[in-house]
């Protein structure tokens, strides 16, 4: 309809509204090249009706490519009526150049009959001619046959009756609409054709012969002067969907997102080009996913034990850190589990479990400038920051971290070399000579392991390690371990239905 609008030279869309029952909101739409939002309230229940060159309701005429065949996009001088929208478009395509109709339904009981729209194009100075196609059923007919008898159509009328092939069959036949049923001899098409004929109507003796029959009533109009034929106009050529345009290879546009890790468009989802059913077939673990998705490539058993090893660590360190305290605050505020997790989240970064990727960079760094410890944490200090990956507020000299110990033995055991993880022991050597709790903490431990790890597997360039290193993966390894951990706490607190937490009062110092 909006593509009518559009081809009719309409400066504002005709259509208000959506009729659908049931739904509501809003649908997105082209008018033109232009896209507009019209709210959807009801909902079509007829192929619809048409105004040529003004209005379209429904999906009465076909598509575009068939308006544009019948030249509905500007009026003409032939009033059309028609028991059938479907077979109005039928009819269309026959009058073609000079068109203006509606039809008025199949119905046993109609909104309208086909002679009050005859009368009304009767008075429409516009509409020269009229052309009716009646079926059998009914004597709505009749009616038209009583108004021409009468005189109240001063214009020709074309008519047709369908359905005269139903005294072929035996046994009477209900046809497509509700009341196309020959009710006896009267309702019958033949009965209907002679009673339009014996009026006055122009009635041919076939359907085949309707369209010779229009054609004549039409020229002999033009031939006394009634009828001026319609200049033509070209309409506005209707903008092709993009889609359309595309599968036709008409035109070519450009993609707006690359993506290389993932593809779900076939039969089965691939992560970094190895289908789903390999990966459980063949008992891949979550750090082979992350290996694929992560790092775009199937790392070696050892390593993504070690992936694993780091989620399994660093999926909770109990209620009191930062992460798992604003999860529990969050839960208990009632919020749901995606607010409570992520609120969670939020604290990770540069003091909490977010000091892996700056590790890395730094060992790194000292490690291949050839940095003693003691350059390097000096150094630091003179620039007034602290050695990420060193430092815990409970783990201590004397009270080690376990996770740290598990992942060195680990990589003492698995790893082909673990030169950045000495390195980053013989710092923690040094710091704890300053204070007890500057411990290597589990992202000193996991920053310095990874850099083994990429280094030492074979498997990454020079060129990919730091890219990996200055991008920043290695937090993502805490993110998503701790997430775990985050959503239990968040199922814990629900569970424990616990109530709107509120810090005491004795807890802060107020001052001034
Ligand atoms: N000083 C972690 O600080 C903490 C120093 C340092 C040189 C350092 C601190 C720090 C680097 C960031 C880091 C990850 C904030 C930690 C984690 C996961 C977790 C958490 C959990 C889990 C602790 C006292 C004196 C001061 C400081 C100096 C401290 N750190 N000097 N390099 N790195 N580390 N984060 O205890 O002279 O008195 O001014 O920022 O690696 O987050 O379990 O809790 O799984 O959830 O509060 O394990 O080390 O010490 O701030 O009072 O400092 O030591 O300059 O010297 P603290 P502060 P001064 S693992």
């Amino acid at each position: 309809m909006l593509d009518f609008d559009f081809l009719c030279g309409r400066e504002t869309p005709s259509v208000a509204g959506i009729i659908n029952p049931g739904s509501d909101g809003f649908q997105k739409l082209f008018f033109g090249q232009e896209e507009i939002a019209i709210p959807v309230i009801i909902g079509p229940a007829t192929v619809g009706g048409i105004r040529a060159g003004a209005f379209k309701i429904g999906d009465t005429a076909g598509t575009i490519d068939n308006i544009i065949q019948c030249k509905l996009y500007r009026p003409g001088s032939v009033g059309f009526v028609s028991k059938s929208g479907g077979m109005s478009n039928e009819m269309y395509n026959t009058i073609a150049r000079v068109t203006d109709g509606i039809a008025i339904g199949g119905d046993v009981f109609p909104g309208s009959t086909l002679s009050d729209h005859i009368l009304r194009f009767n008075n429409i100075p516009q509409v020269k001619m009229m052309v009716v196609l009646g079926e059998l059923g009914g004597r709505d007919e009749y009616s038209l046959v009583e108004a021409l008898k009468q005189g109240k159509v001063q214009k020709p009328v074309v008519a047709w009756v369908s359905g005269t092939c139903a005294r072929l069959f035996k046994s009477e036949v209900q046809f497509g609409h509700a009341g196309a049923k020959s009710g006896g001899e009267l309702e019958s098409a033949q009965a209907k054709n002679q009673a339009l004929r014996d009026a006055g109507a122009v009635v041919p003796t076939s359907y085949e012969a309707l369209e010779g029959a229009i054609k004549d009533t039409f020229e002999k109009l033009v031939e006394d002067g009634k009828i001026s034929p319609v200049t033509e106009i070209t309409p506005p050529p209707i903008p092709e969907d993009l889609k359309t345009a595309i599968k036709s290879g008409k035109v070519r546009a450009p993609t707006h997102i690359i993506s290389t890790i993932s593809d779900d468009r076939g039969e089965e989802p691939c992560y970094a080009g190895v289908p789903m059913s390999t990966i459980i077939e063949q008992g891949f673990g979550v750090g082979d996913v992350i290996s694929l998705l992560w790092f775009k490539r199937s790392l070696p058993r050892y390593c993504t034990q070690f992936i694993e090893m780091c989620i399994m660590l660093c999926a909770d360190h109990g209620p009191c850190v930062s992460g798992a305290h604003n999860s529990i605050v969050t839960a208990r505020a009632g919020k749901d589990l995606v607010s409570s997790l992520v609120s969670g989240l939020l604290t990770i970064g540069p003091r909490f479990g977010g000091a892996i990727d700056d590790a890395a960079r730094y060992f790194k760094d000292a490690y291949d400038r050839g940095l003693t410890p003691y350059e390097f944490v000096e150094g630091m200090k003179k620039k007034g920051i602290r050695v990420p990956g060193i430092g815990h507020r409970i783990k201590s000299r004397d009270n080690r971290d376990k996770r740290v110990q598990l992942l060195q033995k680990y990589a003492h055991t698995h790893f082909p070399s673990v030169k950045y993880m000495e390195y980053a022991v013989q710092v923690e050597t040094y710091t704890l000579s300053k204070a007890n709790n500057l411990v290597l903490n589990v992202d000193g431990a996991i920053g310095s392991l990874f850099l083994d790890l990429l280094s030492g597997s074979g498997m990454f360039s020079k060129q990919e390690i730091d890219e990996i290193v200055e991008i920043g993966y290695l937090n993502g390894l805490f993110v998503l371990a701790r997430s775990i951990g985050l959503i239990g706490h968040t199922f814990d607190q629900k569970r424990l239905k616990q109530p709107l937490y509120r810090h005491p009062w004795e807890d802060v110092l107020y001052t001034k």
